[in-house]
């Protein structure tokens, strides 16, 4: 999974990206484009791994792109690099800044920062929906493209963003070649000062956050990249101290997991054992999918054991004595801790 950390210059995007990595990029205005990447940690692949020792353990993992604000310009917002590196990005994570910053001159305004963003954001998905309607005179598309485009020139008008609307409303399916910023999920991280660390996120923005159709969490940067570089023995006492119970990286997994509405399903052997990241309500087909476009298009069916009921008895061969292996179809829904054997024939 993708996701770019964008937002307004000194937002404090480079140290959100320390936070989230681990890593120690110097921080400070300006700088490169920057990847870093990130395991998700499951205690359930851990135990798997210990039970079947494979070769290679793969953990589900999230690729951060750091990416600079705009410096200098009376223009404070996006640059053009900043728009089209954001296109390049699944889940978009605008860091928005809350903290009195020496450096700059203007006061911190986090839900200025998240209008700003938004209008750019519209901005630029309108200017591909009005471009396109222009064509559309001479070209004369098929009317389902037509009424979709003229139903995102609207949505966008009343300035919503595209994320908005259901695949219902929107068949997405046929959009595709099109990169709209504001079809992206989107998530806001607050950067505080330290004594706000634990303080929940302000009502103001959580009312922004809905209409919006994203999610928000609250981040102390500086203090919490600090923290994220320590030994991991020493990371609880130092969050305690800042009222805070959980790390900042979990934090934020568990966020990004709940705005795009994730499970894990695992498949394992004596090769590989490895977590896999799925849109709930997936059904074992699509799941197939993910693993390689064969599977999906060869499916045969799903054999299903669920975590917990791997755990009670300890073997693949213990759970089929048991005669508790589920056989499913495509269409069976896969579920969260689902260990997946996919049978099919190409
Ligand atoms: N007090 C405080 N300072 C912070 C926090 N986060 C970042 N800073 C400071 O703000 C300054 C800018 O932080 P950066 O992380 O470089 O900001 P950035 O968004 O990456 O900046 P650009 O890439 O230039 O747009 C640095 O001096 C940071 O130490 C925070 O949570 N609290
Ligand atoms: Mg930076």
């Amino acid at each position: 999974m993708k996701i770019g950390l964008v937002g307004f210059a000194g937002s404090g995007k480079t140290t959100v990206f320390n936070t989230l990595t681990g890593l120690a990029v110097p921080v400070g205005f300006g700088g490169e484009v920057r990847l870093g990447s990130v395991k998700v940690p499951d205690e359930r692949i851990d135990a798997l791994a210990k039970i079947f020792k494979p070769k290679k353990t793969t953990y589900a993992e999230i690729i951060f792109c750091d990416i600079p604000g705009e410096h200098g310009a009376e223009r404070k917002g996006l640059s053009r690099k900043a728009l089209v590196q954001i296109g390049e990005q699944e889940v978009i994570c605008l860091v928005a800044r809350a903290f009195e910053n020496p450096a700059l001159e203007t006061k911190p305004d986090p839900l200025g920062e998240l209008d700003a963003f938004h209008t750019e954001c519209i901005l630029a998905d309108l200017t591909i929906v009005e471009r396109r309607l222009d064509r559309a005179k001479k070209d004369k598309p098929e009317a389902f493209e037509l009424a979709a485009f003229e139903k995102m020139k609207e949505t966008l008008e009343q300035e919503l963003p595209l994320r908005a609307l259901s695949d219902l409303e929107l068949n997405r399916k046929y959009l595709k070649g099109y990169s709209f910023l504001t079809d992206r999920p989107l998530l806001v991280v607050l950067n505080r000062s330290e004594s706000e660390a634990a303080l929940p996120l302000p009502l103001e923005m959580m009312g922004r956050l809905k209409a919006l159709t994203a999610a928000g969490m609250v981040l102390s940067a500086s203090v919490e990249a600090e923290i994220a570089a320590m030994d991991p023995a020493d990371q609880a006492a130092f969050l305690a101290d800042l009222g805070l119970t959980e790390s900042a990286r979990a934090r934020f997994i568990r966020t990004a997991y709940g705005l795009l509405d994730l499970i894990s399903f695992f498949t394992v052997g004596e090769d590989e054992v490895r977590a896999w990241p799925l849109t709930r309500g997936t059904g074992a087909r699509g799941a197939a999918g993910e693993i390689h476009t064969d599977l999906e298009r060869g499916f045969i069916r799903a054999e299903v054991i669920p975590y917990k009921v791997f755990l009670e008895f300890g073997s693949e061969q213990a759970v089929h004595k048991a005669g508790r292996q589920q056989v499913e179809g495509k269409d069976y829904v896969v579920q969260d801790g689902d260990i997946l054997h996919i049978r099919f024939n190409v």
